[in-house]
């Protein structure tokens, strides 16, 4: 696709979404709306842009990943300052359900969505909704690895082997939505006490446990670290969300998803219990349901799958057919006493250990 196709591309699906809040019922043009974003930058800021310009209320965002947010949700439980959460991995915003920092809201757009984003919302009692999906798997910058002779590591067993010490980086499950899915995907592949001797050895391995998830792949894409564990696609259809998007930059990154099997997220908004700006929020809401909205998470070379059913999908979005899933139990590994239980573990077994 040239350039200019893909900058007019670009502005049509930033048109359309522009289109799609225009024609959302009358709501006051007015007033606020203060978003906590746990997407990319690019998305948050084009989310900002087009929301504020299309219908006139200030957009107010901050950016945090989805561990970082729920840490902000539960300090600010009191006295709220923050109208909806969009984006980040559905495990943190199940726990916010649950502990009621988020509201009870049943959008009329449900039956568009697919099945696994009406899940999200029924095992939540509709205080969170699915808007997109995306495979954990490995990032690898090709260009490292052969300078240092490496292979590209294929499987969850490839990155235990000691030619990888020191090469790659994941997140902290304790701070990073991404990397809690990495635990709980472990937990449910390989049973919890192999998947704790498994996180022990790849221990070894890891040069650096990062705050957020997004870190490690662009480390890669830098050249700081050769290998990453993130939400990235199969290496065969060659792009999936987080990688792609600095591969686009024109850093060396690829992408592969492990053979044995890995979980997805399921990248989840929420309105949040206490909103001073509901109005707006519930109709933020309904637009970021909407196929001309999650159209635009392309636009900003992110590549998840978008939850509503006829929004067109990215020829970069990895085919979900292709990779091998885990069945995934989202409301388990959602429960906040769970979560709380495997990250305490993972701390006292696996990062007290020295490297
Ligand atoms: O937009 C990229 C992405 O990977 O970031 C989200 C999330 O905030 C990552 O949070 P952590 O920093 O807590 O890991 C993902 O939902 C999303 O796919």
């Amino acid at each position: 696709m040239s350039r200019l196709l893909r900058r007019t591309g670009v502005r049509a699906f930033i048109a359309a979404a522009g289109l799609a809040a225009a024609a959302l019922p009358a709501a006051a043009q007015e007033g606020q709306l203060n978003i906590i974003c746990s997407v990319q930058a690019e998305w948050c800021g084009m989310l900002q842009s087009v929301y504020s310009r299309t219908t006139g209320i200030k957009v107010n965002v901050v950016q945090k990943g989805s561990g970082e947010a729920l840490a902000q949700l539960i300090a600010e439980r009191a006295n709220p300052k923050t109208d909806i959460w969009f984006g980040g991995t559905g495990d943190p915003h199940l726990q916010a359900a649950e502990q009621g920092l988020t509201l009870e809201y049943k959008s009329p757009s449900l039956p568009q969505l697919h099945g696994w984003a009406q899940q999200q919302a029924a095992q939540s009692k509709h205080r969170t909704v699915g808007i997109y999906s995306g495979p954990l798997g490995f990032g690898y910058n090709p260009e490292l690895l052969a300078k240092k002779k490496l292979p590209v590591p294929r499987s969850w067993a490839d990155l235990l082997k000691p030619e990888y010490k020191g090469e790659i980086q994941v997140a902290n499950p304790a701070s990073s939505g991404t990397a809690y899915t990495m635990v709980a995907t472990l937990v449910q592949l390989m049973g919890e006490d192999k998947a704790f001797e498994y996180m022990k050895a790849l221990h070894k391995n890891i040069s650096q446990y990062t705050r957020s998830g997004t870190g490690p792949i662009k480390a890669v894409a830098r050249g700081e670290t050769s290998v990453s564990i993130s939400f990235v696609h199969d290496v065969s259809i060659s792009f999936v969300h987080d990688g792609p998007g600095e591969k686009m930059q024109g850093f060396p990154v690829e992408t592969i998803t492990p053979s044995e099997g890995t979980g997805a997220e399921i990248g989840s908004m929420s309105i949040i219990k206490g909103s001073r700006n509901l109005e707006n929020a519930k109709r933020f809401y309904e637009w970021a349901l909407t196929p001309a909205a999650q159209e635009m998470a392309a636009a900003a070379k992110q590549f998840q799958l978008p939850s509503n059913k006829a929004a067109k999908v990215d020829e970069r979005v990895p085919d979900f057919k292709k990779i091998r899933f885990i069945d995934y139990d989202y409301a388990k590994y959602g429960a906040s006493a769970e979560r709380r239980r495997l990250i305490a573990k993972w701390e006292k077994d696996v990062n007290s250990l020295p490297r």
